[in-house]
């Protein structure tokens, strides 16, 4: 893990344009910013999702291909802290479905985290935390042929480009049997005035978590960013239907980072590009979809029309 950081970082700021991979965000310190930024006004993202599992609960579950009395299991990747998914999970256990959920991450801290929660507000619920890579962890499932229902929320899938959302849409596919269900939650292309402020929020903590990058690199390469010498830049045109982040040097200078023995060059206004949060609409989502087996049954929609889960089956 530590190496291919130290790779990554190496080759993404020795590129012409610099660039940082989103998923190294997510240190303790990134954790604690994103949870802050689910909580921001300006991050309708998660306010609109929740509503969707609040008050839809229904169609979630009408348009599953799930019956009361036939085992499955539901498969979250990425869990988080499961506050949409038990909504879901409440719904279920009080109408006798005989289910087994599966939250699958990267962080056994978060697991670990999430499944002490579930313990004491779903008592009666079964929960066996899997900790690892998403597909290993669904290739182990798939030989015990339980139909199954995999959560992929929070449109985590937009910080893929389309042709990886493609690769992993075609893997996630692959990996499933017939009749097997994919709830898939993505935010929508809308206008500017209401996607960049999501990014960018008044008290500056998409700023942090965007620098905390720097942060990480400090503390874990030996490295001697200047943080305040560094802006948050995030744009957004709905045309494109991608917001993306960079990280800014506000002047010219140099950083050294020990763990590489190299000196890095940064000119004025230089820009690193860090994150992109792709949104979505029926026609991207028909692309993304195209070479997969998966095709759409329902697409649900919160109050606002901002985002929409899409409820697949292959
Ligand atoms: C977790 C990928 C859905 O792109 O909206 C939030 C991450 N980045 N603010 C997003 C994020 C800046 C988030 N996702």
């Amino acid at each position: 893990m530590n190496s291919n950081f130290k790779k990554d970082i190496n080759d993404g700021l020795s590129s012409p344009i610099k660039t940082l991979s989103s998923k190294y965000f997510y240190d303790t310190a990134g954790d604690a910013l994103f949870v802050k930024i689910m909580n921001l006004p300006e991050y309708y993202l998660t306010k609109a999702e929740f509503d969707i599992f609040k008050n839809q609960t229904q169609n979630i579950i009408k348009s599953l291909n799930i019956e009361p009395d036939t085992f499955f299991e539901l498969v979250e990747l990425g869990a988080g802290d499961g506050t949409k998914t038990k909504e879901l999970l409440k719904v279920l256990i009080s109408e006798n479905y005989n289910f087994k959920y599966l939250p699958v991450d990267i962080s056994n801290n978060a697991l670990d985290k999430l499944k002490a929660n579930l313990n004491t507000e779903l008592p009666t619920l079964k929960v066996s935390k899997k900790q690892g890579d998403y597909f290993d962890v669904l290739d182990s499932l798939k030989a015990s042929n339980h139909p199954k229902v995999v959560l992929f929320l929070g449109s985590n899938i937009g910080n893929m480009e389309d042709e990886q959302a493609k690769l992993f849409i075609s893997k996630l596919s692959n990996s499933l049997n017939i009749s097997d269900n994919v709830l898939l939650g993505v935010d929508l292309i809308k206008s500017k005035d209401i996607v960049l402020p999501a990014y960018n929020d008044k008290s500056g903590v998409t700023k942090a978590f965007n620098l905390n990058l720097l942060n990480r690199i400090n503390n874990e390469l030996d490295a001697d960013f200047n943080i305040d010498a560094f802006s948050h830049q995030p744009e957004y045109t709905e045309k494109e239907g991608i917001a993306r982040s960079f990280i800014v040097s506000n002047k010219e200078q140099e950083v050294r980072i020990g763990a590489l023995d190299k000196v890095f060059k940064f000119k004025k206004d230089e820009k690193i590009h860090t994150e992109i949060s792709r949104k979505y609409n029926d026609t991207i989502l028909n692309t993304i979809l195209e070479n997969s087996q998966l095709k759409k049954v329902t697409k649900l929609l919160d109050s606002k029309s901002y985002f929409a889960d899409y409820i697949l089956i292959k």
